[in-house]
């Protein structure tokens, strides 16, 4: 291909790692001279408009127009048009759709309208779109249809393409594409003054972040914490909101440890914060990839995490941290003492994790696929 591609890149903008990978992949697309176009309902959670490369970046809102015989506006519909519309105006050549529900299905219908003229599409499969709200009766079907129907699929990790093809069945080709971060952004630092914000110097820092859904399993993260609470001074750092976080601050009252837990919030600057902590707890009922604790490690933080799912494809237990049964609060409270309470095994832990994201999960490496899989699909054409 004699020219980089133009990119349409649809989304979820809300809090969520689907929507985090495709801005970082937008981003770091537009930095190697793609032009990007980011379609979505709201500006994605990591989009700001200061990027050193915004200008190859254009954002557009798709809108959902309300009307009294709607219950809930079409926004697949909505998207579609939009996706159309931009896919025309721009020349795109590729259409990246992350998370198939509804971005795959719509489109695949702006692709429909669009006829000889339509760019590739290619979907990225995050995980919940397929191990949750996918297998919903009233999305499976249309689910499995947009996956056969796009150019390509990608899946963020094995455990992701083995569910993708075992739960529905299907037989085509998914390529996975592994998650990556930014590690001259993800670092480790050490900024007192900011730690001094949290905890004393004393004192352990644990830190969870998440969109706090039932699947982040919140309240184990509470219980572990309780627990390597009655060993150690310690605090905990809750990053993120969702509806799950009340159920996480009861669990803080009924084990007493509120007085010790801390919330943030909504975090735009994770780079910041997760260098702070002694350990991100991420104990998840599963996790695809779980992007949070590959971000972790790059800041040289160590990680206990679930082991159901796909983070043990970048997380070695005992290397980078623990893996551990996500039910077994006392396996994972052990697991986070051992790190808290052996200051040479912390640090042997915290930079293999570094080693690790530098050497095998760099934005530069990880692109670097998706713009070879934007190629062969042009070629093909
Ligand atoms: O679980 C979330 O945080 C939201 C969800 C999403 O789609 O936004 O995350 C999924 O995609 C992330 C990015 O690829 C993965 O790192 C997460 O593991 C995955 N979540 C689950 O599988 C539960």
């Amino acid at each position: 291909m004699s020219s980089l591609p133009s990119v349409g890149i649809t989304c979820h903008p809300t809090q969520g790692g689907s929507g985090i990978v495709a801005t970082e992949l937008g981003l770091a697309l537009a930095r190697s001279g793609c032009e990007v176009h980011f379609i979505s309902s709201a500006l994605p959670m990591r989009l700001t408009g200061t990027e050193d490369c915004c200008r190859r970046v254009d954002f557009h809102r798709v809108e959902a127009p309300t009307y009294p015989v709607f219950q809930h506006p079409p926004y697949t519909l909505s998207l579609a048009t939009k996706l159309c519309e931009v896919a025309q105006a721009h020349d795109l050549d590729i259409l990246h759709a992350h998370y198939a529900i509804p971005h795959a299905a719509s489109a695949f219908l702006a692709c429909e309208m669009l006829g000889d003229k339509a760019p590739r599409t290619v979907t990225t499969l995050h995980g919940t779109d397929i191990t949750l709200v996918g297998q919903e009766p009233s999305f499976f079907p249309i689910t499995r249809f947009v996956i056969d129907r796009s150019d390509a699929v990608t899946a963020v990790s094995e455990f992701l393409r083995d569910e993708t093809e075992s739960v529905f069945g299907v037989t085509r080709d998914i390529e996975v594409i592994p998650n990556f971060v930014d590690v001259e952004r993800f670092r480790p630092r050490e900024d007192a003054e900011q730690r001094a914000r949290f905890a004393s110097p004393d004192e352990k820092l644990l830190v969870h972040a998440s969109n706090y859904r039932k699947v982040k399993n919140v309240s184990a993260v509470v219980e572990v914490f309780a627990r390597v609470a009655e060993r150690l001074p310690c605090r905990l750092l809750l990053m993120g909101d969702g509806p799950e976080l009340a159920t996480a601050d009861r669990h803080a009252v009924a084990l007493g440890v509120e007085d010790r837990v801390i919330h943030l919030g909504r975090v735009d600057r994770l780079e910041e914060l997760l260098p702070l902590a002694d350990l991100l707890l991420l104990p998840s009922r599963h996790e695809s990839f779980g992007l949070v604790a590959l971000e972790a490690l790059a800041c040289g933080t160590p990680v206990v995490a679930t082991n159901r799912g796909g983070t043990r494809e970048f997380l070695i237990s005992g290397e980078h941290g623990f893996l551990c049964d996500p039910e077994d609060v006392e396996g994972m409270a052990a697991a986070a003492l051992r790190l808290l309470e052996n200051p040479d095994f912390h640090r042997r832990c915290a930079e293999a994790g570094r080693r690790r994201a530098v050497t095998d999960f760099t934005a530069e490496k990880v692109v670097a696929r998706y713009l070879a899989l934007y190629e062969r699909l042009l070629a093909d054409r």
